[in-house]
């Protein structure tokens, strides 16, 4: 899978890519990241990303054209595009899985108030946030959905963490049950009788009743 990242702070989003697990998919050939300065697309000596809103208001907008040139570049038949954005679909696991099947991402990110919205129109192929909260840019987003992506791939994690990959995108969505390790005993604060024992009945039975509980606590929208 190539994924594409196009923003005028390439080295945001290199940063977390270019680590760890991402770093590692990279070096193993699973994914190829390409990190790529929005400024490079501009023609003009001050290389202006931005201009003043039509029909007034303030803040900026990201120009056009060098997102139109640079999607000119990127492009094949196999790409999707993407616009990081607070207006857009919400970015969830099952987009996740969705975009792991896609060989080509191109990542859009914006800055300043939004983009001119002929971007949209006739670049973009979705828009997507990835939460009710407003970033300064959408580069930070953009390394979120490439992490969550990436990590979906086969190969990526090793095979006893893929499994995992399921919980929380099917049906019957749930918090986990909390989880300990050693020592049994830190400063006093004590590892549950239960997953001492052994009995692995009664530890899955711990495990359902726990994760229900939390669930419920702290995240009671998944629950119908
Ligand atoms: C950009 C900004 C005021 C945007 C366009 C580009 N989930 C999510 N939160 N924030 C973003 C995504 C995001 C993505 C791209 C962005 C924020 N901003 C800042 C400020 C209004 C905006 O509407 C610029």
């Amino acid at each position: 899978m190539k994924i594409d990242i196009v923003t005028i702070f390439p080295e945001i989003a290199e940063a977390p890519l270019k680590s760890s697990i991402m770093g590692r998919a990279t070096d193993a050939g699973i994914v190829e990241f390409g990190f790529h300065n929005l400024r490079d697309f501009t023609k003009d000596k001050h290389r202006q990303v931005d201009d003043i809103p039509y029909g007034g208001g303030p803040g900026m907008v990201m120009k056009a054209e060098p997102f139109f040139d640079a999607i000119g570049k990127l492009k094949t038949d196999r790409s999707k595009v993407l616009l990081m954005t607070p207006q857009g679909t919400p970015f969830v696991q099952a987009k996740a899985v969705e975009f792991s099947r896609i060989d080509h991402l191109i990542i859009l990110c914006g800055h300043y108030e939004g983009v001119d919205h002929r971007v949209v129109e006739a670049l973009v192929d979705e828009e997507i946030s990835i939460g009710d909260y407003v970033l300064t840019n959408g580069t930070i987003a953009a390394a979120v959905v490439a992490d969550a992506v990436v990590r979906l791939i086969p190969g990526v994690l090793g095979d006893d963490a893929s499994s995992e990959v399921e919980s929380f995108s099917g049906d019957g969505k749930r918090i986990e049950a909390p989880q300990y390790t050693r020592p049994a005993d830190f400063r006093g604060m004590m590892v549950p009788d239960v997953l001492l024992s052994g009995h692995h009945q009664a530890i899955a039975e711990w495990r359902d009743l726990r994760a229900e509980e939390r669930t419920r606590e702290n995240r009671p929208d998944l629950l119908d």
